[in-house]
Parts: structure tokens; C-alpha cells; sequence
């Protein structure tokens, strides 16, 4: 049994009493109210989602099972998949005993590799890696599990297997897709010692003589791996599993939402930005010619890409945590230099403009710098490195959806005429004096 497996079975008892305790106690308490906007305006703000692994604090930014994400930058991703699914962080030997788990199922069978390389050459990676697990579908534990009968209470254990697989699969078919679709080479085979971000990184074939890279891949698959249940990927996911579709569809469905340009894509149209201020104004602009730069760009209707958030309130943490990665190796490089810079002007020119609610950096405004300078060039092939990485965010969402069995996803839709309705009923009703205008 997996040590994972193991923990959850003393775990699962335990939370499906909180679980039941607490809809029986408070199963019809009100705790919000929503406006049409809302309804109408993708329920931004409305809480309306169960996500026990992270949590997105406006004015700190990502806990992780209540853990602040920048006491957690130094950990392995083994580490925190397992913190992720129980709450709690591993021992030594418990890390040590996933990290072959993991390592001991990175083998992708031959027919992925036949049916992608069938596939024409300038296919999406995103495309490339959802149809990747999508073949993988046909060895899910989980589905037949469910088909023999295997009680509800139970499923949560193939769930798990299949996360597992899928997990331990995932960095050698990304690095695979890597190699086949802009190298024309075949893909590395994983190394069962290895653990997963080495391997990853080592599979990938890029040069490393200092290791920094491996490093830099480990510290990204941390920081990207959850962020709470409502972004397009995770809710995604979390809405297909609740159909008992196994963790294979829910996961390959979870990154095409990934793969959109307003969500995973927003990294490379941030180094996309940086590359083209040193095309029109030179690889190193003073401060003035950069914010007279920035007042053009936004008075011309466009967006800052890295800056603002939809919930955070401050400079992202995963921001500082890259900064502090490129400071600790005293990374020289002109693009590095531009994302300091940037982080100097940006927020006193998007305040001036007064439209953004946060003026500050999120995690794009970097990342893909980092990727870049290491040699990773491949704007194209950022998301399925975030894709890997979220995939373990996912796969504990839903293990522990799994776990408190908790019902299908199916929210109430109306028409904009019912909508409308709606609110003239609500409006035309006396308003308590302290409620809100
Ligand atoms: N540059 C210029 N204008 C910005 C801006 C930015 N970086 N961020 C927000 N604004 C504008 C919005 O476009 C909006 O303008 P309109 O009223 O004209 O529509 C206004 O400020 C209010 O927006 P907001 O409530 O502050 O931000 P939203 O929640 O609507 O959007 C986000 C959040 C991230 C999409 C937005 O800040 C943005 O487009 N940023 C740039 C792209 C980016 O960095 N994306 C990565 C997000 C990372 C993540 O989601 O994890």
C-alpha cells in the first residue's frame, strides 16, 4: 500500500465526520449573498466552492493547507503533494518512500509515444500532454474499480492509484513532448532513483553543468502546484471528477483550461512583453523611457502582462520567491535586470492610471525570465511546465472531494430574462438599514 494510502486511511474516517457534522449543523445557514453581476460575470467572488488544500489570502497570497507558500519554497514537490492530499508535511522516510513511488511509475508506454509522434508537427504541447493522459485513460484503476462495483465510500483508493500513475507519468511525457516537438529527438528515459523535479529536469536535455536549472525546475513545480478551487484548471477538474469520470479525463480536461491565454498561456505573454520593450527601446532603457513606454502601452487599451490579480492584493509571493532564487545565484542577465525595473516603475504608473485593483506583480511577471535564461526558449512550452506542476493541486482536490464524496457539480443557470427578474424582485423589496447599496 502506498505510504499515501496508508496516512489517508487513518485520515478519511476523520474528515468525512467533520464532513457530515458540519452539513448537519450548518447545512442551511446562509452565508453569502450574490449579486447579478456575479451571476452574469463568471461568480467572480462568489464563494461557492469547497477547496481544503490552499487557500489565496488577498493581502499574503497562497497558504498551502494553511502553510504560507514562501515556508515552503525550499521543499521537494513529493513533499508537497504530500502535505497537499493530508495536511501534513512528510517525514524523511515517508518523502523518501513516495519519491520511488512516484519514480518507480515514470515509464510512459510505447503506444503514447507512437500516437503522438503521429501527430502533426506543429500541434500545441498543451495539446500534445492533455492527449498524452487522455490515451492513458484506458488503465485507469479508477474506472474499473467503479465499474466492479466498488463501493463509493472506497473509491477514493483507485483515485488515488490513478493520480499516482498519472503523476509519476507526467514529468517524462512533458519532457518527451519537449524533445519531439521542437527538437525532432526521441525522449529520455526517466531514472527510477531519481526524484521527480531531477528527473524532470535531467529528461528535458538541457545543459546543466551546476545543477541551477534542476533547481530552478524544483522551486517552479513548488510554487505552481495549487491555487485554490475556482481558476478554469482546477474547477474544471473538479467538475468532471464529480461526474466519477476518472482522474485521466478530469485532469486532461483541467489542462486545456490551462492552455487558455487568460490563465497558464499568461507567462509566455509576459516574456513576450519584456522582448519586445528591448526590441523598441534597446536591451537596457533608462527609467524614464520605460515608463513613458508604459503610459503609451496602456493608453492604448492594453494590459501590463504580470501585473494585477484577481484576488491578490500585494506583490504575489511566488514573485519574491523567484526574485529571491535569481538574487541567491546572482543571476546576471539584461532581462533579469528589466523584470527589476519594471518592478521599480509598474506600480506607481498602474496606480496613476487608477484602474487596477492590484498594481503589483503576480508570478508571470517572472517565471518565464527565469525559463528563458536557463536556456528553456521555448515560449510555446511554459504552460505544459505549469501544467505538470498544477496537476498535483488537481489530483489532491480531487482526492479529497473523493474522500468526502461529495455530489456532482450542478450549479442552477437561468436566462438573462430570469436574471433580470430576479433582481427586480429582490430590488423592489425593503432593504434592512445596514444592508449594502
Ligand atoms: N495592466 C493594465 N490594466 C490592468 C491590469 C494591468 N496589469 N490589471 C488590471 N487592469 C485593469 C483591468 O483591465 C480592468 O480594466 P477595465 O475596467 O477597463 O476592464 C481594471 O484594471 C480592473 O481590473 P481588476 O479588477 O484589477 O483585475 P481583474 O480581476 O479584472 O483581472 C487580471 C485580473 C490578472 C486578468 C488582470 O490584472 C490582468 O489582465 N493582468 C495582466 C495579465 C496577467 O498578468 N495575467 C496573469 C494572472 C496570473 C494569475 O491569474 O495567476
Amino acid at each position: 500500500m502506498s505510504v499515501l494510502a496508508e496516512r489517508l486511511s487513518q485520515l478519511a474516517p476523520v474528515w468525512r465526520q467533520q464532513y457530515r457534522e458540519f452539513l448537519a449543523e450548518y447545512g442551511n445557514a446562509v452565508v453569502a449573498e450574490i449579486r447579478a453581476g456575479q451571476v452574469a460575470g463568471g461568480m467572480r467572488g462568489v464563494p461557492a466552492l469547497l477547496c481544503e488544500t490552499s487557500l489565496v489570502i488577498p493581502t499574503e497570497g497562497l497558504r498551502i493547507r494553511g502553510i504560507p507558500i514562501l515556508e515552503l519554497e525550499d521543499r521537494t514537490p513529493e513533499e508537497i503533494f504530500y502535505l497537499l492530499c493530508t495536511g501534513e508535511l512528510p517525514s524523511a522516510e515517508h518523502r523518501a518512500a513516495l519519491q520511488q513511488e512516484l519514480a518507480q511509475r515514470a515509464t510512459v508506454p510505447a503506444y503514447v509515444w507512437n500516437a503522438l509522434r503521429a501527430l502533426p508537427s506543429d500541434s500545441h504541447p498543451m495539446a500534445l500532454l492533455s492527449a498524452g493522459l487522455l490515451m492513458m485513460e484506458r488503465e485507469s484503476a479508477f474506472r474499473k474499480a467503479f465499474e466492479a462495483g466498488t463501493p463509493r465510500a472506497e473509491l477514493w483508493k483507485p483515485l488515488l492509484e490513478d493520480c499516482l500513475t498519472l503523476l509519476g507519468r507526467l514529468p517524462t511525457l512533458a519532457a518527451g513532448i519537449y524533445r519531439l516537438r521542437f527538437h525532432g529527438a526521441e525522449p529520455n528515459e526517466p531514472n527510477p532513483q531519481a526524484d521527480w523535479a531531477s528527473n524532470y529536469a535531467a529528461m528535458l536535455g538541457l545543459p546543466d553543468p551546476e545543477g541551477r536549472f534542476r533547481d530552478l525546475v524544483r522551486l517552479y513545480l513548488v510554487l505552481h502546484s495549487d491555487h485554490e478551487g475556482g481558476n478554469v484548471s482546477a474547477l474544471t477538474g473538479y467538475t468532471v471528477a464529480s461526474a466519477l469520470s476518472d482522474p485521466f479525463y478530469a485532469i486532461s480536461a483541467a489542462l486545456n483550461g490551462l492552455a487558455g491565454p487568460l490563465h497558464g498561456l499568461a507567462n509566455q505573454e509576459c516574456l513576450r512583453f519584456l522582448l519586445h520593450i528591448q526590441q523598441e527601446l534597446g536591451p537596457a532603457p533608462d527609467d524614464h523611457q520605460l515608463e513613458q513606454f508604459l503610459e503609451q502601452w496602456l493608453a492604448s487599451g492594453r494590459v501590463i502582462p504580470g501585473y494585477g490579480h484577481a484576488v491578490l492584493r500585494v506583490t504575489d509571493p511566488r514573485f519574491t520567491a523567484f526574485r529571491t532564487f535569481a538574487q541567491r545565484h546572482g543571476l546576471q542577465h539584461e532581462l533579469i535586470a528589466l523584470v527589476e525595473q519594471l518592478y521599480r516603475i509598474v506600480p506607481t504608473v498602474l496606480q496613476r492610471q487608477g484602474k487596477a485593483k492590484n498594481p503589483w506583480p503576480n508570478i508571470d511577471a517572472i517565471s518565464g525570465v527565469l525559463l528563458y535564461t536557463h536556456g528553456l526558449r521555448e515560449f510555446e512550452y511554459y504552460t505544459v511546465l505549469f501544467g505538470v506542476s498544477r496537476a498535483m493541486g488537481i489530483c489532491a482536490q480531487l482526492l479529497v472531494h473523493r474522500i468526502l464524496d461529495t455530489p456532482i457539480m450542478r450549479p442552477k443557470s437561468v436566462t438573462l430574462e430570469q436574471l433580470r427578474t430576479m433582481a427586480l424582485e429582490h430590488s423592489s423589496q425593503p432593504q434592512d438599514a445596514g444592508s449594502p447599496a
